[in-house]
């Protein structure tokens, strides 16, 4: 490990969470993401438009401003967007779409500097994990309230251990926070607290007045669970990823700029340990043991989202999460 690779781990050590810059290229990376989901955006509104559910096709304007448009008058723009399947077996049916584009897939769940750094971090090899979610939030008063769920606007306090499974509170989950766009304090950037990450899993409570995607609550840890530190924003420009522990407290500030605040976020930890939702797939995203089983074709990952969707839509989706409504601590 370079000296500069260790005063980064040494950074996440202490604090829990650490940014890294410059990690994807705007041209090479970003670019390819942008134009996917441009064409992605294009081909919704047009069809929306032409199904008379949207006032325009808005094919003039750029793209934050076309999806703030879309967003504004109602469209389902998400779960489609999205690069995994919603929570509620209701939304989990075989017609759910999702984005499964190559760009994603190359650029950034598999892009050799993001994997390079994610190996400083948990070793060379590595699990692609499921949870993993893009999140693009427009000025936050122009989203009709009844859509301002979790991928479009701010996110409650919590750790990513604890919207997972229990089985994987031991697994060595690495979150990357990627930006694609500067994320500002005004934008809805990130906010962690600092140390928080050594501590267990925290008390998570169903919050029924901020919307989790597709309907469900979102989770909260009370204000006296989190601890005595002051929270950190952590802004970042657009190709800077933010790692951060699965115990780690964090949020995100509401989105009052004019802009849109666009990110991935992705998980990876070490091979043959619980992802935390097992019933979606995963891939090997590095492994310097054996490359030959590596998943490098966009096509077979899709597959995969694809024929779990199949099976989900038999089964029903188990509860994506421990957190049970009549919590007594809740009240
Ligand atoms: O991007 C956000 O607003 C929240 C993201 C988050 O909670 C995460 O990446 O784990
Ligand atoms: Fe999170």
């Amino acid at each position: 490990m370079s000296f500069l690779e260790k005063a980064v781990t040494d950074r996440f050590e202490e604090q829990g969470y650490v940014v890294a810059e410059g990690i994807l290229d705007p041209v090479e990376d970003i670019g390819p993401i942008v134009a996917e989901y441009e064409e992605l955006l294009d081909s919704m509104a047009g069809q929306w438009h032409a199904e008379g559910r949207l006032s325009s096709s808005f094919a003039e304007l750029p793209f934050s401003e076309r999806l703030t448009q879309v967003l504004a008058e109602g469209m389902p723009v998400f779960p489609a967007f999205d690069i995994s399947l919603p929570p509620l077996s209701a939304d989990s049916g075989e017609e759910t779409p999702i984005h499964l584009g190559a760009a994603v897939f190359n650029r950034m769940l598999r892009n050799p500097r993001l994997l390079d750094a994610v190996e400083c971090f948990i070793g060379p090899e590595i699990y692609c994990n499921p949870v993993q979610h893009v999140r693009i939030k427009p000025p936050e008063h122009l989203v009709p309230e009844a859509m301002r769920h979790s991928l479009v606007a701010s996110v409650d306090w919590h750790q990513d251990a604890g919207v997972v499974e229990a089985d994987a509170d031991d697994t060595d989950l690495l979150s990357a926070w990627v930006a694609i766009t500067d994320a500002t304090t005004e934008n809805s950037c990130m906010v962690m607290i600092p140390g928080s990450h050594r501590a267990d899993v925290a008390l998570h409570c169903l919050t029924y007045e901020r919307q989790g995607f597709a309907g469900s609550a979102q989770l909260t840890i009370p204000q006296e669970y989190r601890g005595p530190k002051e929270p950190t924003p952590v802004p970042m420009r657009a190709g800077d990823v933010l790692f951060f522990h699965r115990m780690t407290m964090h949020a995100s500030l509401p989105n009052v700029s004019n802009g849109i605040r666009w990110s991935f976020d992705l998980r990876y930890n070490p091979l043959g340990q619980h992802s935390g939702r097992p019933w979606f797939p995963g891939f090997v995203a590095r492994s310097r043991a054996h490359p030959e089983t590596e998943l490098t074709d966009p096509a077979e990952w899709a597959r995969l989202w694809q024929d779990a969707q199949a099976e989900l839509a038999g089964g029903g989706t188990p509860a994506f999460n421990r957190w049970k409504d009549d919590d007594p601590r809740c009240a």
